[in-house]
């Protein structure tokens, strides 16, 4: 039974005979997760005060360029999750291939994979803007004790045993699930401590905050522009308000909380959008749908989706139940 002000890693010890799997090692890689959030945020934290913003010199795969913090950021959480030896294989945003755990000892048992997007949003840093950390947690589907394969890291969304983000905020938080609900913890940055702030959150089944970058308007498919427009009607609790923070980690915790839908669909310039698959959208799928919401490419649910590549990138219609299926019917009906 969850109780406020409980502490994460109580709640974490206390939930962990729910767990399907009950060894322990999914509770260790939640607990390694917290402690690299930790660090992660005591740095963004400084992210004004130091000289560390800016771009490291450095592209990642999808050709951006890559701010010091997203290096430090992906460093630590591969670090903590390879050193405490939890997971047999990470993938993360920020590398070109996956890693492989552990590839040296043949006696290794893990069996959990993790997905991480280290730092999303983090050209909002040097504006002091929130970002966040996005992770998805996997079963293995190759035989425990041999390196981990393409094939552990292509699941559907469907198959997540546990995902959740870290949004460094006004406070930091980490909102986690692992598929009996979501819970919402917030750090006491005076004693290092995350506490159960939000238990249990839910979408409001109907909304009314719009989040999309209308910049791209002219750029975008037909169903979403008559979608745009009948948010902005002026029928019944229409128009609805438009909020982009262009922070995903934290659009979506604001329309969690408030009622909302977040829109990253394809254009005429992206086809797939811009958001990848296994790092930012499944986890947010899991955690919407988790969370009484849904989450969408438009035409089907985003964790039916069968990956075929690492960095794939698909377009993404989350939040509020019933605003998504109002977007999905314009999707059907402009197609
Ligand atoms: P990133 O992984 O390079 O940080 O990009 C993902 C981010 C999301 O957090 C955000 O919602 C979106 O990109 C904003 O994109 P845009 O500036 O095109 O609206
Ligand atoms: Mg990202």
């Amino acid at each position: 039974m969850s109780k406020k002000n409980q502490t994460l890693g109580e709640f974490i010890i206390e939930n962990q005979s729910s767990f399907k799997y009950t060894s322990g090692e999914l509770s260790r890689l939640i607990n390694s997760i917290r402690l690299a959030a930790k660090v992660v945020n005591h740095e963004v934290n400084k992210a004004g005060l130091v000289d560390i913003i800016g771009a490291a010199g450095e592209t990642n795969i999808q050709g951006e360029d890559q701010q010091k913090l997203d290096v430090y950021a992906n460093d630590k959480f591969i670090q903590t999750l390879t050193n405490r030896n939890i997971v047999c294989g990470i993938a993360s945003e920020e590398e070109d291939d996956f890693i492989v755990v552990n590839s040296q000892d043949e006696n290794h048992q893990n069996k959990y994979v993790v997905l991480i997007d280290p730092l999303d949003g983090s050209s909002n840093i040097d504006v002091n803007v929130s970002v966040g950390t996005i992770f998805s947690v996997y079963r293995r589907v190759t035989p425990v004790g041999t390196p981990v394969t393409i094939e552990d890291f292509l699941q559907k969304g469907s198959e997540q045993v546990a995902a959740g983000y870290v949004v460094y905020g006004t406070s930091t938080m980490i909102v986690y699930t692992t598929g009996d609900g979501v819970n919402g913890f917030t750090l006491n940055p005076a004693i290092g401590t995350f506490y159960l702030s939000h238990p249990n959150m839910e979408f409001p089944e109907d909304g009314k905050i719009y989040s999309v970058n209308e910049g791209n308007y002219i750029h975008f498919p037909l169903g979403i522009k008559k979608y745009i427009k009948y948010c902005q009607e002026e029928e019944g609790d229409r128009p609805y308000t438009s909020r982009y923070i262009g922070s995903l980690v934290s659009d979506f915790h604001r329309n969690m909380i408030k009622g909302g839908i977040y829109m990253y669909p394809k254009s005429s310039k992206n086809s797939n959008g811009k958001l990848r698959l296994l790092y930012e959208c499944n986890p947010m799928a899991f955690l919407a749908e988790q969370a009484n919401g849904k989450a969408s490419d438009g035409f089907e649910r985003i964790m039916d989706i069968q990956p075929t590549e690492l960095h794939q990138r698909v377009p993404f219609l989350c939040g509020s139940k019933n605003m998504v299926e109002k977007a999905e019917e314009f999707m059907r009906e402009y197609s």
